[in-house]
């Protein structure tokens, strides 16, 4: 019989249909320096991550290119563009999150960003993952929060959090991303994440602010469907190591 070809979203509920927890690393072009990247890929592919994530608020160098090739070329995972803005677009990774930043009222978040992507996407092969992205209160001012011009949602406030992700799900976003924002000096709740995750049916992404293995496991526990970690990774590609 011939083995079916899985899109990355469908690898993704079945993931969470069988249970199995699902980790990203997240690698921002401007903070890659290209002679240490063939290091920096062994350890992806020595790490546990499933996914990797590519982007950033802003991305100033002209690095992304060069990046995904060489990512294409070194690893199997898949490699998903987590775009702040259309200019981070690349035909050359697999697939992108088509974020919407819900927690926000800034239109050009919204929508606006979405429309000028659409027609460049629509010119590739890329798989479009719709993502409602959901930026939480954190302890500190992130760049998502002082590129978007948006108010993360309070920490306090799970009932606006549960509202958001279920606005999400039923505009047929496919994904839910809790974000607590890169290098959050507190990541998501454990509360909210049980909250979301046992009242939405789509998978959740929970990142911002995980600094360790512990804090991965804690994220599964309340029920992330995948965690991503970038800062961390970053600083120390030792992360993984037993
Ligand atoms: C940021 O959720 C990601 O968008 C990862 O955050 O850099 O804090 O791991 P960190």
């Amino acid at each position: 019989m011939q083995e079916q070809i899985l899109t990355i979203r469908q690898q993704i509920l079945e993931a969470k249909s069988n249970g199995q927890k699902l980790l990203a690393i997240l690698l921002d072009p401007d903070k890659i320096e290209l002679k240490n990247l063939y290091q920096l890929i062994d350890k992806i592919n020595q790490s546990p991550a499933t996914h990797i994530f590519v982007g950033g608020s802003i991305v100033r160098n002209n690095i992304l290119e060069e990046l995904i090739t060489a990512l294409k070329q070194k690893t199997n995972l898949p490699v998903i563009l987590f775009p702040g803005d259309p200019s981070q677009i690349s035909s050359k990774a697999d697939g992108i999150l088509f974020l919407s930043l819900l927690s926000g009222r800034n239109p050009d978040y919204l929508i606006e960003y979405q429309v000028q992507a659409a027609p460049i996407l629509k010119k590739t092969n890329l798989e479009v993952i719709s993502t409602g992205y959901i930026l939480i209160e954190s302890g500190n001012e992130t760049a998502v929060a002082r590129v978007s011009k948006t108010k993360p949602l309070s920490r306090e406030n799970l009932d606006l959090v549960l509202a958001t992700a279920l606005a999400g799900e039923m505009l047929g976003n496919q994904l839910i991303y809790l974000e607590a924002g890169s290098g959050a000096k507190q990541p998501v709740p454990k509360e909210m994440i049980e909250l979301i995750t046992q009242n939405v049916r789509i998978p959740v992404i929970v990142g911002g602010g995980i600094v360790d293995l512990h804090g991965i496991q804690k994220a599964y526990n309340a029920g992330a469907d995948l965690v991503v970690i970038g800062t961390a990774f970053e600083n120390n590609s030792h992360f993984f190591d037993l």
